[in-house]
């Protein structure tokens, strides 16, 4: 079978936390997922930085997609993002300090984007294995929706394909779970 590139990507810790469960979770995946070969990338917790590393990684990699995994702490479920919004607002400073109210992340993009991977056969993927998901039509206005927005206006028209999961604390899914069902959502793309 041919192979495919898959870059996924979680995220250092931030805020109150000491660890973040999408990295712990992304680390644990396989090298390989059904037809992908998987190369993984730990991402800041930084407007503008997050999205500029990611695309750095798959300017050498040429993947032919990206999913992108962080956490929402207040949410109990596995969570798809079905759309990117053009703007940051943040209700705590990211790791480097910035704390952005109401800026668009690209002045000549469109106010939203939709994901380009097939996030409502995740969820059913992520159902099937017992876990709970939800299609979440909002990814915040934070770093997750900064590099969400910014990955998906970048590879806009190529055959790069992307999308995010936003996955819950360690204390609600362990993240032995959270990898499990990562592979479910890669082997449904
Ligand atoms: N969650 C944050 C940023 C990093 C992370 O893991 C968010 O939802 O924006």
């Amino acid at each position: 079978m041919e192979s495919k590139t898959l870059l996924v990507t979680g995220f250092e810790p931030f805020g109150t936390e000491t660890t973040n469960p999408s990295w712990e979770a992304v680390k644990r995946l396989p090298d390989r997922i059904g037809a992908y070969r998987v190369e993984r990338r730990l991402l800041p917790v930084e407007f503008g930085q997050a999205a500029a590393l990611a695309i750095d990684a798959a300017d050498r990699v040429h993947p032919d997609a990206i999913l992108c995994v962080g956490l929402a702490a207040s949410r109990t479920a596995i969570t798809p993002e079905a759309i990117g919004v053009n703007v940051r607002d943040a209700s705590i400073p990211d790791n480097a300090g910035s704390k952005p109210e109401g800026d668009p992340i690209d002045a000549c993009g469109p106010a939203a984007i939709f994901s380009t991977l097939p996030v409502r056969k995740m969820v059913e993927a992520i159902t099937a294995v017992g876990i709970p998901a939800q299609l979440s039509y909002s990814a915040g206005t934070y770093v997750c929706n900064d590099l969400l927005y910014s990955l998906l206006r970048r590879f806009d028209g190529t055959r790069t394909r992307v999308a995010f999961i936003h996955i819950p604390l360690a204390s609600a899914i362990p993240v032995e779970t959270s990898a499990r069902v990562l592979c479910a959502a890669i082997e449904a793309m």
